[in-house]
């Protein structure tokens, strides 16, 4: 194993299972997260002017302007201590990428190539914990009491953008806008890309190749 830092990305269509392969990621190997999706919506739920702004693009499924996600991630990404670090939903267009790698270098980008068909079933059934970002599915992993988060009791949402014709949107606009970036980043040998339809299923590929990549959990102290 090679003992060094590690700055990722996770890309995939919406509902992929960037959020539940990240949360795997973070308990084995102790990597800061960062969701982009779950800022923008700290702010819409604080009703920042940020918040506000963001909530008329992401209720009708399009992307939040690239200058206010540069902004935003860039100011979460300046204070963080930790050399191993894992960003989820950024870059998603060409510009954020530019933007990001002139202040960051990425040392790896992982792909989950889910199709789309099994992804709209799956974001029907899914229900979020507000705090903390956890997340859970009516099938694939119920919380212990419906409706309510584990480890704190309280209730679980369901997202105003899980509608299916907001996710038909969303989906359009990956295809548009962050399936480039997915090639920018495979021009520059940066691309890992994992294929399946479970997240049980790529999960074992992905924690092999990252064990090449960096050292377990208990043998960091980065907090
Ligand atoms: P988000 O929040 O980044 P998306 O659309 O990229 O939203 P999303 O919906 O959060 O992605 P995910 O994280 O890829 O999906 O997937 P997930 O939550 O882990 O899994 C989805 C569901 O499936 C869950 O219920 C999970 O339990 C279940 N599941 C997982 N694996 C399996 C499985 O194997 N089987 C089954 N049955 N279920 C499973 O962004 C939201 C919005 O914010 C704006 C945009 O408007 C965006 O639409 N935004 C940005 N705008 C501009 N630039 C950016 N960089 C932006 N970032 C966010
Ligand atoms: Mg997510």
């Amino acid at each position: 194993m090679i003992s060094k830092a590690l700055k990722m990305i996770i890309m995939g269509p919406p509902g992929s299972g960037k959020g539940t392969i990240s949360h795997r990621i973070v308990k084995d190997f102790g990597m800061t997260h960062i969701s982009s999706g779950d800022l923008l919506r700290k702010q819409i739920h604080d009703k920042t002017v940020a918040g506000l702004a963001a909530k008329k693009f992401i209720d009708q499924g399009q992307l939040v302007p690239d200058d206010v996600m540069v902004e935003l991630i860039v100011n979460e990404l300046q204070p963080i201590k930790s050399p191993n670090w894992l960003l989820d939903g950024f870059p998603r267009t060409v510009p954020q990428a530019m933007a990001l790698f002139k202040k960051e270098p990425v040392d790896v980008v992982i792909n989950l190539n889910v199709p789309f068909d099994v992804i709209i079933h799956r974001i029907e059934g899914r229900w979020t914990h507000m705090g903390s970002g956890r997340i859970y599915h009516t099938e694939f992993n119920p919380p212990k009491v419906k409706g309510f988060d584990d480890e704190t009791g309280e209730p679980l949402i369901q997202r105003d953008d899980d509608k299916p014709e907001t996710v038909k949107n969303r989906l359009q606009q990956y295809q548009n806008l962050t399936e480039p970036v997915l090639k920018h980043f495979d021009k520059l040998g940066l691309l890992k890309e994992f294929t399946g339809k479970y997240s049980n299923e790529i999960w074992p590929r992905v924690h092999e190749f990252l064990a090449t990549k960096t050292v377990p959990h208990q043998f960091t102290h980065y907090d």
